[in-house]
């Protein structure tokens, strides 16, 4: 029990506030404390957690999925008030270490009902960590729209009636205004209060995370957002060490030989070079090519920045920031670009600005609306809906977003995601819904990559490329179309580098993937901050621990309907060659990667279902883990 410091008035209700003993656990780095708030109840109380289990899953998806794992009750329902919304930081969230002002949003997800989480940087991620918090954890559900402050020692659950309705830019210049300009912000827009399944977390008018519905999951909690203010010091385990290794750090990055063009295009330097190997989503992924690239590639979005926006504790920021068609700053990366433009067939970038501003004030997922609007236009096309749209038909785009994000109209049917809209379609509408697991595939066609659609197949919270973008790698491997083991070991390495250590440290993966910035600077900082010394090959067997423990949550929660089909790609790629372009009647073949998906499975130590066997559990320092496991599903 914590004494209490205090107790005070909201909504007619009187809410605890806890005081900090402060830290408890002998543990440098980590905090050992998280913030519990329950909605339902009005409290909020600060528990510690284990040594071992920062050990163990070091942070951020690590620490979510540990929590989601030994607390939530199975088969919880992701909008009910059970469900645990999770923020989570790193070890060395918010110390001056190059990238490192990231966090971990997750909660079991309401569009594929399994384990899902977003990676955003923000102000709050280091603000929390400067309230003494390694992690909140967000339960219940409050009777009105409230939002949580947490500043320092002090947690309140406040009234946001008067912010529900209102989009993110409104709701983050109010929360400003009243909490001062320092303040780090989580929030919703419309969408998430609406429960749309393309519903995200935005923060500073330009940072999302949380693609699978994280903003659903918040919104079905009458939560609207978090603030953070935080003075704290942090214990650091070396001081000097982690001084001199975060100053090393920010001078080398503006030394890399990719710096320079990496500021200028950023991530859109990936549009030429998916257009030139025929992987650019077009059309709702039905070509790989578009004719209007130069008007949406990174070039165009160079000519058109008017300044860059980023994360914090960044020297390298991304966000290139245009005006967008209506006279609003927008910031572009790749992936909204794309799925906003040639996805839907649009080649007006102040256009797709505006689309993208307009999912970034809703609260939209820019992936997944750009696929649900291409969906709607095909569904149009072949006459399968009574919608007005057609491809690059930027009004009835515009239409479309404003209505997932209330819900209404179109938007009740298509912003549940394509896979439960095709289903409700029908007919052959399922055979264009680009999903995985429920989850909509990032920007990346892949008729004619295997090795990247196993890791779509496989992602551990549904088609998304941040856990192994190989994409690059096969196109220039000279193996493009082959289906051997070793795009399994690519995949399988992929994960560990950017799914197990990035995601757990939540660290930004930018300056090792875009500038070269080298691996094993990474546990320095590790050992700097907590004392933990780890190798690089301690970090992907964490990073295998980890992706166990993910892949265990979704057979727990799928019980018999789990098959190895949920690690299939979109049928379309199977299904449907490519008519455009040097790779033309090229298609994925079925049997092939079925194949390279128990090369997968056999180099993972899982049974041919894709579950983790019991020995793999043991293995990987999971025995408990495992226990608990076989009650519910059969190990083999
Ligand atoms: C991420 C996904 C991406 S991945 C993009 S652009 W990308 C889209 N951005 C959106 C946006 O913006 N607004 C919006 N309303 N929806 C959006 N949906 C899409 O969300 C982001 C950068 C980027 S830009 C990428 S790749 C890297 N992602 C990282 C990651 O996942 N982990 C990690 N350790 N480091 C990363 N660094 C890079 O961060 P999701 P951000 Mg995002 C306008 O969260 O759910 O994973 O979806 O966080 O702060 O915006 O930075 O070409
Ligand atoms: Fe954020 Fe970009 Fe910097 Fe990464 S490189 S921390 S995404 S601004």
């Amino acid at each position: 029990m914590y004494p209490k410091w205090g107790t005070f008035t909201s909504m007619g209700k009187t809410l605890k506030q806890d005081a900090r003993l402060g830290y408890s656990i002998i543990m440098k780095g980590w905090t050992g404390k998280l913030l519990r708030v329950d909605l339902t109840k009005g409290t909020t109380e600060v528990t510690d957690y284990s040594e071992d289990i920062a050990k163990r899953f070091i942070g951020g998806r690590g620490l979510a999925i540990k929590l989601l794992w030994d607390e939530l009750p199975k088969g919880a329902d992701p909008l009910g008030p059970d469900n645990m919304l999770i923020f989570a930081t790193g070890p060395y969230t918010a110390f001056t270490i190059p990238n490192s002002g990231k966090m971990v949003v997750a909660a079991k997800s309401p569009l594929t009902g399994g384990y899902g989480d977003g990676n955003l940087g923000t102000r709050a991620a280091v603000n929390m960590r400067k309230c003494g918090l390694d992690a909140v954890v967000i339960t219940g559900k409050a009777e009105k729209p409230v939002y949580l402050y947490v500043e320092d020692d002090k947690a309140e659950i406040r009234d946001a009636s008067h912010l529900w309705g209102k989009d993110s830019y409104v709701t983050e210049d109010w929360i400003l205004e009243e909490h001062g300009k320092a303040s780090g912000v989580l929030i919703i827009g419309q969408s998430g209060e609406n429960m749309c399944n393309m519903a995200t977390i935005v923060a500073q008018k330009g940072r999302a995370g949380g693609r699978p519905a994280m903003g659903a999951v918040m919104g079905s909690k009458n939560f609207k957002a978090a603030v953070f203010n935080g003075t704290k010091e942090i214990p650091v385990y070396d001081p000097e060490k982690l001084k001199e290794l975060g100053k090393e750090g920010f001078g080398a990055i503006p030394k890399t030989d990719a710096f320079k063009f990496w500021k200028r295009v950023g991530t859109m330097q990936a549009a030429d070079m998916m257009q030139v190997a025929g992987a650019l989503p077009t059309r709702n992924f039905s070509e790989g090519v578009f004719e209007h690239i130069d008007k949406v590639n990174g070039d165009a979005v160079a000519e058109a920045t008017v300044t860059q926006r980023g994360c914090p504790n960044c020297n390298m920021i991304c966000g290139n920031t245009i005006i967008d068609s209506e006279g609003v700053h927008s910031e572009l990366d790749y992936e909204n670009v794309t799925m906003l433009g040639s996805n839907i067939g649009l080649g007006n970038l102040a256009q797709i600005g505006t689309l993208n501003r307009i999912c970034d004030q809703l609260g939209l997922d820019t992936i997944g609306a750009g696929s649900c609007i291409g969906f709607a236009m095909e569904c149009a096309e072949k006459g399968l809906v009574d919608i007005d749209i057609t491809w690059g038909d930027f009004e009835g785009a515009k239409k479309l977003l404003y209505e997932m994000g209330d819900m209404k109209g179109h938007g009740a049917l298509f912003g549940k995601g394509t896979k439960a809209a095709a289903a409700e379609i029908g007919g052959e509408a399922p055979d264009f819904a680009i999903h995985v697991k429920g989850l909509e595939v990032s920007a990346y066609d892949c008729h004619v990559c295997p090795g990247m659609a196993l890791s779509f197949g496989t992602s551990p919270i549904g088609a998304h490329h941040k856990d192994a973008w190989v994409i690059s790698w096969e196109i220039s491997s000279g193996i493009r179309e082959e289906y051997g083991p070793e795009k399994a070991d690519k995949v399988i390495e992929f994960q560990r580098i950017r799914g197990g250590m990035f995601e757990t440290l939540v660290a930004c993966r930018f300056p090792w993937i875009e500038l070269g910035y080298d691996l094993a600077e990474y546990p320095k900082y590790l050992e700097a901050a907590t004392g933990v010394k780890m190798t690089l090959d301690d970090m992907w067997k964490m990073g295998d621990r980890v992706y166990a423990l993910m892949r265990a949550f979704w057979a727990r929660e799928y019980g018999d309907k789990w098959s190895r089909k949920m690690d299939y790609p979109p049928v379309r790629w199977f299904k449907h060659p490519l008519t455009e372009g040097a790779l033309a009647g090229k298609h994925l073949d079925m049997e092939s990667y079925d194949k390279l998906l128990s090369s997968y499975y056999d180099k993972r130590g899982w049974d041919a279902r894709g579950i983790p066997t019991k020995a793999t559990m043991v293995d990987l320092d999971l025995p408990e883990e495992a226990e608990q496991f076989a009650k519910h599903v059969q190990l083999k």
